[in-house]
């Protein structure tokens, strides 16, 4: 009779290459022992520590997909899977930091920028010396993009940016912010802009109170008269399908690192319930607690496996987005349902940052959230199955 084995029941292992699985333990290793000891504190004292670049940098673990020539690892999308989900597996606030930086700062240099761009912002981005941000939300535009109002204006030798982003991931401490605005030049379409931490009118003040994410510092980006250069212009794209480029790998790696998070609490749960005793019998030999840690194995079980099978088709270019937010939404959500109930699971024990599992379950809440919030995305299967489209 062939084995099962509990923790990767449809042999999720097995279907990785002997790379993939080297950079999964590699990033297995270093979330582990740099990441997990910090997370309790900086979680309580709302801390981002900005060396975490240069550490990941250093393990390549920023910028996996991009070529070997600017600081990356050409490494293919399912490496980048595993790099999120064990990153997510201490935190998601660490894991957002990467993926910025990755698919929402590198990727899109390297896909619309010019060879310029990507010699001057590469590399360093890559090894964690610069930190970069993604500006595309607005304080009256989240999942309406196409509604921002920030500008660009052209002018003899440049453009000159107007306007404010909000909830932007890394913001007060980016070196390199690409930004959407719409630009008049261009007929109003929206373009993206690289632009300088230093450069007069631009600030990013801390957003502070969050109750979510907190290793993970959040801003606004406030641009008032921002003059740039007309090489501050990526060059290689125009319109909403620009900032959706880079969001589709993003929203990849999340599906990922959401299932990440979710193990974590799922293996934390059905520790706690053999430990724990009550009734004179260990709580994980109750039916309840057992149908729960089977729904946790099934769910995660399924979203790897969906992730996997994504991510084999971004590597072969068959991946339509729709896959991608069919993903997103799904483990993203399973994984907010599978942090609840391991925090019930552990009882009082589960409020308690001790456990760990209740900084997950607040975490889950933003992932649920950002890059295209679960309902966005539930809109977008039911475009692709009615040829209707439901949101305004
Ligand atoms: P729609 O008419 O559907 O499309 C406009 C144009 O964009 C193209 N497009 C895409 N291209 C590539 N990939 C995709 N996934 C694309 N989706 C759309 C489309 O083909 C079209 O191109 P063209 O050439 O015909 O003009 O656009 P819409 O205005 O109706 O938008 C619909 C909607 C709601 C789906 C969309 O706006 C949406 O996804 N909203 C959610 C916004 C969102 O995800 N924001 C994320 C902000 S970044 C972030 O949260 C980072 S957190 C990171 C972290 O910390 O980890
Ligand atoms: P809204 O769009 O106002 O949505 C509010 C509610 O209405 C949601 O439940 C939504 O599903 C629902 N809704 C909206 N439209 C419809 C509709 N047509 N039909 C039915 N329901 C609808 N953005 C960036 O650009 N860069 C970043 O780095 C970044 N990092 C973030 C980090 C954090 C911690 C957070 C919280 C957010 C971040 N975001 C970032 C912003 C994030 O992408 C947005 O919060 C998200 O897209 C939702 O937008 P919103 O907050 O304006 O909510």
């Amino acid at each position: 009779l062939a084995s099962f084995s509990w923790d990767d029941p449809l042999l999720l292992d097995s279907q990785l290459t002997e790379d993939e699985r080297m950079l999964r333990d590699a990033a297995h290793a270093y979330a582990q022992d740099k990441l997990q000891p910090r997370v309790t504190q900086a979680y309580r004292d709302e801390a981002t520590d900005p060396a975490i670049f240069a550490e990941m940098g250093e393990m390549g673990l920023l910028g996996a997909t991009i070529p070997e020539e600017f600081g990356g690892l050409g490494a293919g999308y399912v490496a980048y899977g595993l790099i999120a989900r064990e990153v997510e597996r201490v935190d998601s606030g660490y894991r957002s930091m990467m993926s910025v930086q990755s698919s929402l700062v590198m990727y899109p240099i390297h896909a619309y920028g010019s060879d310029d761009q990507r010699r001057k912002y590469l590399p360093d981005l890559a090894s964690g010396r610069k930190i970069g941000c993604f500006g595309l939300t607005e304080p009256d535009a989240g999942s309406d993009p196409a509604g921002m109002k920030t500008t660009a204006r052209e002018t003899a030798d440049g453009y000159v940016l107007n306007g404010a982003k909000m909830w932007i991931t890394n913001a007060p401490i980016a070196d390199i912010f690409v930004v959407w605005a719409k630009s008049e030049a261009h007929g109003g379409k929206i373009r993206g802009f690289v632009l300088e931490k230093g450069t007069p009118g631009l600030s990013a003040p801390k957003i502070e109170g969050k109750l979510s994410l907190r290793a993970s510092v959040t801003g606004e980006i406030v641009m008032r008269e921002v003059a740039v250069g007309k090489d501050a212009l990526l060059p290689g794209v125009e319109g909403l399908k620009g900032p959706f480029g880079c969001l589709n790998r993003a929203r990849y790696g999340i599906a990922w690192g959401s299932m990440g998070a979710a193990e974590f609490c799922w293996h934390a749960a059905r520790q706690y319930g053999l430990d724990r005793h009550q009734f004179g019998r260990p709580l994980a030999q109750t039916q309840l607690f057992q149908k729960k840690l089977a729904d946790m194995q099934t769910e995660i079980t399924l979203g790897l496996h969906a992730a996997l099978q994504v991510g084999r088709m971004m590597e072969d270019g068959r991946a339509a987005p729709e896959m991608i937010s069919l993903i997103k939404r799904n483990n993203c959500g399973k994984a907010l349902e599978v942090a609840r109930a391991a925090r019930d699971m552990h009882g009082g024990n589960g409020i308690s940052d001790e456990f760990q599992i209740m900084r997950h379950m607040c975490n889950l809440e933003t992932v649920n959230t950002y890059e295209g919030t679960h309902d966005v995305h539930a809109l977008i299967l039911g475009r692709a199955q009615t040829g209707l489209q439901a949101f305004a």
